[in-house]
């Protein structure tokens, strides 16, 4: 595979951490929200073993907020998603679909609710803010809109709790998974989360005041070294085993939340109002046409940078995959793919081609571990 390096401009947006992360030796990136977003730390596959064994710290400042305050900002929030968030709290995330009028997913952000007026949606790689403006330009809604100033530092690993516990005292280990609060790092407050895009465990800080945040930055791995702390980023490894969806690559527009196995986000049987409501509780009825599974593939690499056709004996195409790596845990390269009906089954086989080679694959459920 040939490397290109990104072009960096004003558009293409820097985090607060940036230097730092270019200091510690981050090897690749992606963009998410018109953002750097590190992809890589030298091999993906010692990060995963590392995120798996150890702590790491992302530069996650990508995953934007977009905040909506004023009276009418709970009326919005609950439009846009088919989550019911009626009896949400406040100082809790809610992972949360976010759908258009058609059913089609538009985000699928985690969602804090800080006070009964104002909402943080943390989004995924769309761009919620427009949606979120139009909705209230149209309806005559009462709230502001706006992107904060807000750079997210996840701390991920088995060992973030030990971390943490030592810079913020026992309460941090406390907090529910989901749960929010606030915990003071030399004088300053910081949004804490016990949340993060693996499932090795770990935090989010929402980091409000710049200088505050890369001081904690520098103490995350100053008090870290006993922890064995290195600079991280989502692994994709690791999140496919674990299904975390990644919005533009597993699930788009095209999609809606019955067919990612969402199921558990859609709300259609109580009074809250929201988008896509009514064509929702039609596909609910009619039965999916296409659902989002796992897969096992007889090969040992693959780079999907695009979809990739799964198609059965006949070389008639059965479903597509959209995320794939080589799993050192399974031995075999592992995938999350959207299968049209009537495939999408446990145990389904296809042939898929990768790099002019055939290889043989099975569907599965998700998550894989
Ligand atoms: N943290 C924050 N913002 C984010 C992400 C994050 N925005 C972008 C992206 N990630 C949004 N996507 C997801 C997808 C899955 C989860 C979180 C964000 C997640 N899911 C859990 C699961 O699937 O098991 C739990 C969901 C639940 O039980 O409610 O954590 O990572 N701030």
């Amino acid at each position: 595979m040939k490397i290109f390096s990104i072009a960096k401009s004003r558009r293409l947006r820097s985090t607060p951490y940036t230097s730092r992360i270019e200091k510690q030796g981050v090897t690749a990136y992606t963009s998410y929200n018109h953002m750097l977003l590190p992809a890589a730390f030298g091999s993906l596959e010692d990060s995963y073993y590392h995120l798996k064994e150890n702590v790491q710290v992302w530069d996650v400042a990508g995953e934007r907020q977009v905040e909506i305050i004023g009276k009418d900002a709970s009326k919005l929030v609950q439009l846009m998603t088919c989550r019911d968030l009626s009896k949400s709290k406040v100082g809790r995330c809610y992972y949360c679909p976010i759908i258009d009028n058609e059913g089609g997913l538009i985000n699928d952000p985690v969602i804090l609710k800080l006070n009964e007026n104002r909402w943080w949606i943390s989004i995924a790689d769309s761009d919620v803010i427009l949606f979120a403006k139009g909705l209230a330009i149209g309806n005559n809604f009462d709230v502001k809109i706006f992107e904060p100033n807000v750079n997210i530092l996840a701390i991920q690993g088995p060992k973030s709790y030990k971390l943490m516990e030592k810079i913020f005292g026992k309460k941090i280990t406390e907090m529910k998974f989901f749960g929010f609060d606030y915990f003071e790092f030399v004088d300053v407050k910081h949004l804490i989360a016990k949340s993060g895009w693996s499932k090795q465990g770990g935090y989010e800080v929402y980091v409000e005041n710049t200088k505050a945040g890369l001081a904690l930055y520098d103490e995350l791995f100053e008090i870290g070294k006993e922890f064995n702390v290195k600079p991280g980023c989502p692994n994709l490894i690791e999140r496919i085993e674990s299904a975390l969806l990644s919005y533009g690559n597993d699930i788009d527009n095209n999609d809606n939340p019955l067919e990612c196995g969402l199921d558990k986000y859609v709300d259609l049987d109580t009074d809250v109002n929201f988008l896509g409501k009514e064509i929702l509780k039609e596909v609910k009825k009619k039965g999916i046409k296409k659902k989002l599974m796992g897969v096992i593939i007889e090969a040992k690499e693959i780079n999907v940078s695009k979809s990739i056709d799964l198609i059965d004996k006949k070389n008639f195409k059965i479903g597509e995959l959209r995320s794939g790596v080589y799993s050192p845990h399974f031995k075999k390269v592992i995938g999350i793919a959207m299968l049209d009906k009537p495939y999408f089954e446990v145990s389904q086989t296809f042939k898929i081609s990768i790099n002019g080679n055939i290889f043989e694959g099975k569907v599965c459920d998700l998550p894989f571990i």
